[in-house]
């Protein structure tokens, strides 16, 4: 097809769309229905032609779209300040479009990318537009393809003032939660795309510690996916309400049409990931923050899909003498201690996520609101949870809150989980089933609530070998031993 199609001209020529989607893959082409669906006029444009006609052809005649085949039309076909949102495989796709549309553009006008970019790669595109005169936005989406289409949940970045001419047409887009938009602008640069790689971290650690649940019921209490399914079902009634736990009951409960046993047994047990993970560890290892759970489910996915190492490690690496499954009798008890030790986890997740974003908007000087993040998180993205509301509470009421979990509400939160969440640990740890992120997360929480650390015998062992100093809890100052010589201290 070519843009002599009587729809693609007569329409470009109009000058008249809100705003245009480039790349009509998956979640293209449902954000772009998803802005018809509310009233938009929507540019569309794909690199391959045959996609935007087979676009128009399913559902040109529902709503109102304006089909180019060269990106000078679709840049055309938009009204100003022009806007043009980018949803392409994340990389060079990205920056090749990127200065397609630049050269098409006028002064003034917004690019958004809305594909997955890490946030680095932002920073620097928005700093080559800005030179040339344009506004660029990084934004964040969530909520995969059926959230494009109804809803998902939306980080921009970029210029505040760009906010002006795209706030009204991402939040009228974007899920609701109790008539609020989830969608808000989080800072400048790159900071849209930097927290939604944070979600994703998140949502890495909440997906690990669900399946950490999952198998202590399973391989510990030896109960079948379908009665997990419902324990799941239960679950989602009360604070762990949310998108993920509602699915799991899902995937739990499905049979395999073929052989008939539960679904879960005939999937293969490696866990894929496309890099957001591994970009959100990578990123905290530079700031300096602990993100040990989304860290511990990063590294679950990576051993999970080292299949050859673990064939080989089955049944040669002893075990020891692991202690058998728990008794049927303490099937309740050990099932809502399973609960806890989950909530507990996902806690310290979420507390650790929000460090991370905190410490980014720091180094980069972004100010981003951390309730602004929970507030929008609510709806529409994979980590929708009830539990949100709290932590959006908390940072209401302490924008300057040192830690997630020492919000009034998390700790009495924690008093009631803190037994059963090292009963779990324990358990696990004597029967011989992993649980990275819910042994990880304890000694994280034990770290920071403890007096005192072994990182004083680590900085003695630091200037022995290396004199790197130490400071003294008595008084100000850096400090060295004269290991070698005559053990007397001296003052750095
Ligand atoms: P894909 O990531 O599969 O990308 C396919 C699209 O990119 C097609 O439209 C393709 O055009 C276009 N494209 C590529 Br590839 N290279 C290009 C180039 N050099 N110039 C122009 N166009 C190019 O699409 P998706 O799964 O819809 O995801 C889009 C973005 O949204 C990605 O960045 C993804 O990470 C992000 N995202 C995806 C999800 C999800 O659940 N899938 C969720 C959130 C965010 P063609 O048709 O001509 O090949």
């Amino acid at each position: 097809m070519t843009n002599s199609s009587p729809s693609f001209e007569s329409a470009s020529a109009a000058g008249s769309a809100q705003i245009g989607v480039v790349g009509l893959a998956v979640m293209g082409s449902n954000i772009a229905r998803n802005f018809a669906n509310h009233g938009h006029t929507v540019a569309v444009y794909n690199r391959t032609t045959a996609k935007t006609e087979a676009f128009i052809n399913e559902f040109g005649e529902t709503a109102n779209f304006v089909p180019s085949a060269t990106i000078e039309d679709f840049v055309a076909s938009l009204e100003r300040p022009r806007r043009a949102l980018i949803m392409v495989a994340a990389g060079a796709g990205t920056d090749a479009v990127i200065n397609q549309l630049a050269d098409a553009m006028d002064e003034g006008d917004i690019i958004i990318d809305g594909g997955n970019a890490l946030y680095t790669d932002t920073i620097r595109r928005e700093r080559e537009m800005s030179e040339r005169g344009l506004m660029f936005v990084g934004a964040g989406i969530s909520g995969g393809e059926e959230g494009a289409l109804n809803g998902p949940a939306i980080m921009p970045g970029g210029p505040k003032e760009s906010y002006e001419y795209l706030g009204p047409l991402l939040e009228s887009i974007s899920a609701q939660v109790d008539g609020v938009p989830c969608c808000t602008h989080i800072g400048p640069d790159g900071a849209g795309h930097f927290v939604k790689m944070v979600h994703n971290g998140i949502e890495y650690a909440d997906m690990q510690v669900i399946g950490e649940a999952y198998h202590l019921l399973r391989y510990s209490a030896g109960m079948e996916p379908a009665e997990i399914a419902e324990i799941f079902r239960e679950w989602n009634q009360g604070p762990l309400e949310s998108y993920l736990i509602e699915i799991t009951a899902e995937v739990l409960a499905q049979v395999d049409e073929e052989t008939g046993k539960p679904l879960v047994d005939i999937i293969v047990d490696s866990a894929g990931q496309k890099g957001t993970g591994r970009w959100t560890v990578k990123s905290a290892l530079d700031l300096g923050i602990p993100v040990t759970g989304i860290g511990e489910a990063v590294f679950a996915r990576a051993l999970s899909s080292a299949r050859e190492q673990r064939q080989a490690a089955h049944g040669k690496l002893p075990s020891g003498s692991v202690s058998q499954g728990i008794d049927p009798e303490s099937k309740a008890q050990f099932t809502e201690d399973v609960r806890r030790a989950l909530y507990a986890s996902k806690l310290v997740a979420y507390a650790q996520g929000f460090d991370q974003i905190l410490a980014g908007s720091k180094e980069y000087n972004w100010n981003v609101d951390p309730k602004d993040m929970a507030t929008i998180w609510r709806g529409g993205c994979i980590i929708r949870a009830r539990f949100l509301n709290r932590v959006r509470e908390a940072y209401e009421k302490n924008p300057a809150l040192p830690s997630l979990l020492l919000d009034d509400y998390f700790n009495g939160e924690l008093q009631d989980l803190i037994d059963s969440w090292r009963r779990i640990v324990v358990t696990a740890t004597l029967q011989g089933l992993p649980v990275p992120v819910f042994a990880s997360s304890l000694s994280y929480y034990d770290a920071l609530r403890a007096e005192r650390l072994p990182a004083a015998l680590i900085q003695g062992q630091r200037d022995f070998f290396g004199a790197h100093t130490y400071g003294r809890i008595d008084r100000e100052g850096a400090f060295h031993t004269l290991w070698s010589g005559n053990r007397n201290e001296v003052e750095a």
